[in-house]
């Protein structure tokens, strides 16, 4: 990447109603591409109809932290109640409680059109973001021309070649280098895709089904440990630029390898 990059990102809305929303980084040579690209999904997204599309550019002022992707671990629950049973199991062990696993279960199960992220307490589920109505967008992330071209060869080499899958793996990969944060919960709400994640330090869990195909109910929730500094948090998500440098390993396992460990 040359020196100068840029954080490119899109919001779409409708009568005040959040529609979709992208964000990356680029280089000053990707950026009319990239706004255009946005563009062009957030008219024609199957979500709604959009009578407002704000695309922001700017200049980052600090150079980005170059990681690598969350290992890939896809696991082969073949149940929403399985899916959502070890991925329980996942979150308890990353220290979320019990109570807060139902909790955020709830919350996504509950929720359609928000544009951010809930952050919740992982000992005691409180809602801990600013203003709960929108959540927190995680903006400010993206690849390098060979993080790109790494997740690329290895998406396709295990049949998981999607931008949906992709921008996930980025996010998730950002989300749990946040100081504070200690695992993250998501599954779409576009009701076509059923697929969902647990991302902790130590992975990207995906499960083929985390909801019933036909709900459009889905989200994102956050967990914070209880001594984190939200301020801080918040603001590694929003402002501190990250891009994906190199992939790690992409595994497949079944429920019970993870239960029995
Ligand atoms: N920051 C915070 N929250 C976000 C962001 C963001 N940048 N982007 C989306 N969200 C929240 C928002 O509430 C959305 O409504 C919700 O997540 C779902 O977004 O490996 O596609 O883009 O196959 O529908 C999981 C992939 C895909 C699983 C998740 O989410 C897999 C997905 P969507
Ligand atoms: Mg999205």
């Amino acid at each position: 990447m040359t020196d100068e990059l840029y954080s490119v990102r899109m919001r779409a809305s409708e009568a005040d109603t959040y529609v979709s929303g992208a964000e990356t980084i680029t280089d000053r040579e990707g950026v009319e591409s990239t706004a255009r690209a946005m563009i062009e999904r957030a008219l024609d997204h199957p979500r709604g109809d959009p009578d407002d599309v704000v695309v922001t550019v700017d200049r980052l002022a600090e150079s980005p932290m170059c990681v690598s992707a969350l290992p890939v671990v896809t696991v082969e629950a073949d149940s929403v109640e399985s899916g959502r049973h070890v991925a329980g199991r996942l979150l308890a062990d990353a220290g979320v409680s019990p109570s807060v696993v139902d909790r955020a279960l709830a919350v996504l199960g509950h929720s359609t059109a928000e544009r951010g992220a809930a952050l919740l307490d992982a000992e005691t589920g409180k809602r801990r973001d600013p203003d709960p109505e929108r959540g927190v967008r995680v903006s400010r992330l993206g690849t390098s021309d060979r993080g790109d071209e790494e997740l690329d060869r290895a998406l396709d080499a295990h049949g998981l070649a999607s931008t949906r899958i992709r921008d996930a793996l980025v996010l998730a990969t950002k989300v749990t280098r946040a100081p504070g944060v200690v695992a993250e919960l998501c599954w779409s709400d576009n009701p076509d895709y059923t697929a969902g994640y647990v991302a902790t330090r130590d992975g990207y869990y995906r499960f083929p089904a985390l909801k019933a195909a036909g709900d459009s109910q889905g989200g994102r929730a956050f967990f914070l440990a209880p001594d984190a500094d939200v301020d801080r948090t918040v603001t590694f998500l929003k402002e501190r630029p990250v891009v994906v440098d190199t992939v790690q390993s992409f595994d497949q396992v079944t429920p019970s390898d993870l239960l029995s460990g």
